[in-house]
């Protein structure tokens, strides 16, 4: 995820990878690998830099940023060789983390095609598996059409390639501040699109039952995007497992997309966030250039009153929040830690998930034009970022079977920051 110069080396190897898309349909990932680098000082740091090499076609899970945060990367089959002796020969430590990356996407889409089938209703439907987008377009209305009373769908907008940016409104009263969740802002965090469509069936299943979410429901009004970026998302189901952002041609570029996390008109343009399209972490041509991002703006200022902002990442077992763009404190910053503290607490209480917490420039890296940094801006006070399961054991390929339980506890820290809201108005 880091500044990638369009040289011509690079775009015959992003020619070729579309080529060979356009052939086979699908990117395979046989024989790549995932490695953790764990770099002893500022100056293995910057070796690890120059491995952005556009021709080794690496995909950085984790950037190298300092010593503190290990490098995930995947290295596609053909560059093993070459970094495994580049990190030989400059005494740079790592362990292989991912063997073989397309045993586990097989994995994963053995356990899909099991259900492909569409169930009748919300409760036959399985979340403990990985669903494609039309399965979560038929959830969302399904929902809506069991528990019309409480749940309302919301189109905010369109993607690029014209699919509905869904939101799932529930509500029992007219004029409520309102709580916002997204989820799957980044399309291959598969964990958090499947979260989302958890939460959703959690909430319809508790209200009216669990004291604290009818109370939260009964003053407030709760709104969930499950799929924030459709487009990418369909994509990491037809062609690339291993997309991350948006789906809009850049012009001047071969590469496509922008990341939807720098895009915001919050310190754009700021370290931590790429000019150049190629990137991983393009900013886009300017803030809010992507429909996906400029729906999400324009509700929150129309609607004008929401209290809470919680956008739902992975991975890294992080609750974080602003900002990204600058290390100068925000100004509620001992309560935003204060409530991270309690929220991870109450997450770690289920299954003893270990989260760390803190500002996000202080926490992970620097990041501008970030999402959550644009909300507190707005006048959000809790405005939130996670970093769901797991720490880098499977990364952005979390095993189906941890669908549920990273639900289950995300869920707690979320009761927390929810109620915690709704005690303290503002
Ligand atoms: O780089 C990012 O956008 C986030 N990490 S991710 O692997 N999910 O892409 C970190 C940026 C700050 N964190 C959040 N806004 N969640
Ligand atoms: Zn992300």
């Amino acid at each position: 995820m880091r500044n990638s110069t369009s040289s011509s080396k690079m775009k015959g190897l992003l020619v070729l990878t579309a080529l060979f898309v356009a052939v086979f349909g699908k990117v395979t990932f046989e024989g790549d690998q995932v490695l953790r680098i764990t770099a002893k000082d500022a100056e293995q740091i910057t070796l690890l830099k120059e491995l952005h090499e556009p021709m080794l076609g690496l995909d950085f899970w984790m950037d190298p940023v300092h010593e503190s945060l290990p490098v995930d990367v995947r290295v596609p089959f053909h560059s093993l060789q070459a970094v495994r002796a580049f990190l030989a020969y400059n005494q740079i430590q790592y362990n292989v983390m991912i063997e073989n990356v397309q045993d586990l996407l097989d994995d994963e889409e053995r356990e899909m095609v099991k259900y492909r089938a569409l169930p009748r209703s919300t409760d036959d439907f399985v979340y403990t598996t990985y669903h494609n987008l039309n399965s979560i377009y038929s959830f969302i209305d399904m929902l809506v059409a069991e528990h019309s009373n409480l749940v309302s769908k919301i189109v905010i907008g369109q993607s690029y390639e014209n699919r509905p940016l869904n939101v799932l409104k529930f509500s029992t009263g007219a004029n409520r501040p309102g709580l916002w969740i997204d989820t799957g802002i980044h399309s291959r965090e598969w964990v958090t699109q499947a979260s989302g469509i958890w939460f959703a069936k959690k909430i319809v299943t508790d209200y009216g039952r669990d004291p604290v979410l009818t109370d939260i429901l009964n003053n407030y009004d709760i709104f969930l995007e499950i799929v924030t970026n459709p487009d990418g998302f369909a994509y990491t189901h037809s062609n690339d497992r291993m997309w991350r952002k948006t789906r809009k041609p850049n012009s001047g570029s071969i590469c496509v997309g922008v990341d939807p996390n720098r895009n915001w008109d919050a310190g754009f343009g700021g370290g931590g966030s790429s000019g150049s399209p190629c990137s991983e972490t393009y900013r886009g041509p300017s803030a809010h250039s992507e429909p996906e991002v400029k729906a999400i703006v324009d509700f929150v200022k129309s609607h004008g009153n929401l209290k809470a902002f919680v956008s739902i990442h992975s991975y890294s077992q992080m609750l974080l929040y602003p900002y990204g763009y600058t290390s100068t404190a925000a100004k509620d910053k001992t309560e935003l830690h204060e409530l991270a503290r309690k929220a991870i607490s109450e997450l770690q209480s289920l299954y003893n998930t270990s989260y760390k917490y803190g500002s996000i420039i202080t926490t992970i890296y620097q990041a501008s034009g970030g999402t959550v940094d644009w909300t507190y801006n707005q006048g959000i006070k809790y405005s939130y970022t996670f970093e769901l399961r797991d720490t880098g054991r499977y990364g952005f390929l979390l095993p189906a079977n941890q669908i549920v339980p990273t639900a289950e506890e995300t869920w707690l820290a979320l009761i927390a920051i929810m109620e915690h809201a709704k005690n303290n108005p503002y």
